[in-house]
């Protein structure tokens, strides 16, 4: 069936309308990155670039590192972004932009995204390395979509009561990561846990500056929420939504996170730049072993 104009959105040259490519413009291994200056971070270490544009905040750079054909994404912050640049990359490699029709045969993309979090646990200090084996979507982003499949109703159900989680909130879904590309990312650098991905910095992550919270506790419920082996250990806000429409769509994802903050205890990384650049190099070399 023909999806139509207003479905699919074009631009005049062909290209994809927000994220401004063209279906041979990108790699099936993509690194999604939150600030487009990002970007250049990690496609310095490339051998040679072949491609680069931005429209907004979505900046793409395709390229090769060390024999491997990579394309780098820069996001921007927010579930609501992920949105956009999943379905248009899935669009990019599963729709035929000619015919308007889904394609045939369905292509895999791998998508690592290397993002910066702060800590819930004592445990787990700044500077370190998270990969995210799950993430629980406290945004509602999702919620748009059929998620029967991919939910964890057995953990959701133990947050909502465990938290005492607002009826009026967006109810809180789980999703997991791919155990293949969290093989392929993990050793004894990463620690792991769940990724609570929030729609907002400051209220939905607890924080207080002006402004009186729904639940004043919810940060340390958050912390303390434990079922079976799982826990929460980190706060961001896109790793569910990279996560969710990854599964619908079809494709791997997996999640590292540079600690910058620990909540527990209040400290925040010395030198920021610095854990970020060593997550990025660690993660460029995983991705080609
Ligand atoms: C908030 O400052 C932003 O930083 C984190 C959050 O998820 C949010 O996007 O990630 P990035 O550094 O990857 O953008």
């Amino acid at each position: 069936m023909k999806i139509k104009n207003s479905e699919l959105i074009l631009n005049n040259d062909g290209s994809i309308y927000h994220l401004n490519l063209k279906p041979e413009h990108i790699s099936t291994d993509i690194i999604f990155v939150g600030d487009q200056y990002r970007v250049e971070k990690v496609t310095k270490h490339f051998d040679s670039i072949e491609f680069t544009t931005q429209k907004r905040e979505f900046k793409t750079t395709t390229g090769v590192y060390k024999g491997k054909r990579i394309s780098v994404i820069s996001t921007g912050i927010g579930p609501d972004n992920i949105d956009i640049v999943l379905n248009e990359l899935d669009a990019l490699v599963n729709i035929d932009f000619e015919t308007r029709e889904i394609k045939k045969n369905h292509t895999q993309l791998n998508i690592t995204r290397i993002g910066t979090s702060g800590s819930l646990q004592d445990d787990i200090p700044v500077d370190s390395f998270l990969l995210s084996s799950h993430s629980i979507d406290l945004n509602g982003m999702l919620q748009a979509y059929d998620l029967k499949d991919i939910a964890h109703p057995d953990i959701e159900e133990a947050f909502v009561k465990q938290t005492d989680w607002s009826e009026r909130k967006a109810y809180p879904v789980v999703i997991a990561n791919s155990e293949e590309l969290a093989n392929k990312l993990s050793s004894e650098k990463t620690h792991q846990g769940i990724t609570a991905t929030a729609g907002g910095f400051y209220g939905p992550q607890g924080r207080v500056l002006r402004l009186q919270l729904q639940d004043p506790n919810q940060n340390s419920k958050i912390d303390n929420f434990s079922y079976q082996n799982h826990r929460i250990t980190n706060l961001e806000m896109e790793t569910s939504a990279i996560y969710g429409l990854s599964k619908l769509l079809g494709h791997h994802a997996c999640s590292m996170n540079a600690i910058l903050a620990n909540r527990a205890n209040g400290t925040f990384s010395e030198n920021p730049s610095v854990v970020v650049e060593k997550l990025i190099l660690y993660t460029l070399d995983k991705l080609v072993e």
